[in-house]
């Protein structure tokens, strides 16, 4: 009797604390802003206030009329820094990681989205057809004009991390 008393006690002690610990871990909420990383002058951190209120460009891809900031700008905000000095040109031997919140990530050389060479206008994009972005894309997703597959429109984009190649 004793013995299945305890045994309910601990049930039912699990289950309270149990299922609210659950609740919350299934209930992760999206990101709240994104990151910019690594090798930059600064460290920023564009959330759904900030990213309205900077410059707006837009860029259609796949049939759908994205609007966002230029991936550019923000990289130019934080400033480059490569991490290997006393290279020519530093710049070009550095890339950008684009993660998403589940840890899916996409890599993009500078030189490609440097507006002098590859100038492939990607764009954070935050919103699509006149409307916010779909559930399950998150706050920003990464707009790639010229890629023919969409793999490397990164969604839940959570960071963008600068590295130099070694
Ligand atoms: N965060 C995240 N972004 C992602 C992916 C992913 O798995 N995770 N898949 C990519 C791939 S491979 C494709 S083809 C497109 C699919 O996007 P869509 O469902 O809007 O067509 O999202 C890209 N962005
Ligand atoms: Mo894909």
């Amino acid at each position: 009797m004793n013995s299945s008393l305890a045994f309910l006690r601990r049930f039912l002690a699990a289950w309270v604390l149990g299922v609210p610990l659950l609740v919350a871990a299934q209930a992760e909420p999206t990101a709240q802003a994104v990151r910019v990383t690594g090798a930059v002058a600064r460290e920023l951190a564009l959330d759904r206030q900030a990213l309205p209120a900077l410059p707006q460009a837009s860029a259609s891809v796949a049939d759908k009329a994205y609007e966002g900031v230029p991936l550019w700008d923000v990289l130019s905000a934080a400033g480059l820094a490569p991490a290997v000095a006393g290279r020519r040109h530093p710049t070009l031997s550095m890339y950008v990681l684009a993660r998403g919140d589940e840890g899916y990530q996409a890599l993009f050389s500078v030189a490609e989205l440097d507006p002098a060479l590859g100038a492939r206008g990607a764009l954070l994009a935050h919103r699509v057809n006149g409307a916010p972005l779909g559930a399950g894309e998150g706050l920003v997703r990464l707009v790639v004009p010229g890629d023919l597959k969409p793999s490397r429109a990164v969604f839940r984009l959570v960071e963008l991390r600068l590295q130099s190649a070694p």
